[in-house]
């Protein structure tokens, strides 16, 4: 599954696949934008099939619902929201491109990264809390860091395998060439590299020059 979106100056590039054969994928995903904002969101279900993506499309959901809030104080709306379920790992990224920075909250293992375009430029490496949210009490806290003009960040769930330097090579690529080109790239690469698991991946460049 593919989607493109051009949202408050940014071009976002999502794809998706479930595990194996699977029909259902246990991962879900929020990108939407206000007019300062872009918002981007990972949940991944914990196990797999229905249960995940129950779990999973109540926390996008969730966050969808108390967006305008501090992150952390969304996640732990998603926390509330997630009790009678299996629970979920979750990730959100907010950036304000005119002010130059972005806020982070996460629990568990949906990666989030931000590249420079300039490799000399010093970027904030936003790092989830440990855990996962099932409505049990959690401590999160949440980081603001430095966004770059022009930047990249990725998202991504654990489905996906990359170490930090496949990401500067994907951002570069993404940055480079067209959307049909980087797609067939990234699912080469992910073909290769990923483990057996739902696979989430965001990736969104800050390209005010295009709108
Ligand atoms: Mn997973």
């Amino acid at each position: 599954m593919f989607e493109h979106h051009y949202l408050n100056s940014f071009d976002i590039v999502v794809f998706q696949k479930a595990k194996g054969d699977d029909k259902i994928c246990g991962d879900s995903y929020l990108v939407q934008a206000d007019d300062q904002h872009v918002l981007c969101a990972v949940a991944d279900g914990l196990g797999s099939g229905e249960w995940a993506w129950e779990a999973s499309s109540q926390a996008t959901q969730t966050i969808e619902t108390y967006s305008k809030e501090s992150l952390d104080s969304v996640l732990g709306h998603v926390n509330a929201s997630l009790l009678k379920t299996r629970g979920a790992v979750v990730s959100v990224l907010r950036i304000a491109p005119e002010t130059n920075h972005f806020e982070f909250c996460g629990i568990g293992n949906v990666n989030v990264k931000i590249v420079s375009p300039d490799d000399s430029k010093k970027v904030g490496h936003p790092m989830p809390n440990p855990g996962f949210l099932s409505g049990r009490p959690v401590d999160l806290k949440h980081e603001q860091h430095y966004f770059p003009s022009e930047g990249c960040f990725v998202i991504y769930s654990d489905g996906i395998g990359l170490i930090n330097n496949t990401i500067k090579d994907i951002a570069k690529r993404f940055e480079q060439t067209s959307h049909e080109v980087f797609l067939s790239e990234l699912q080469a690469l992910l073909s290769s590299e990923s483990v057996s698991d739902d696979m989430t991946f965001i990736i969104g460049q800050h390209r005010p020059q295009f709108f």
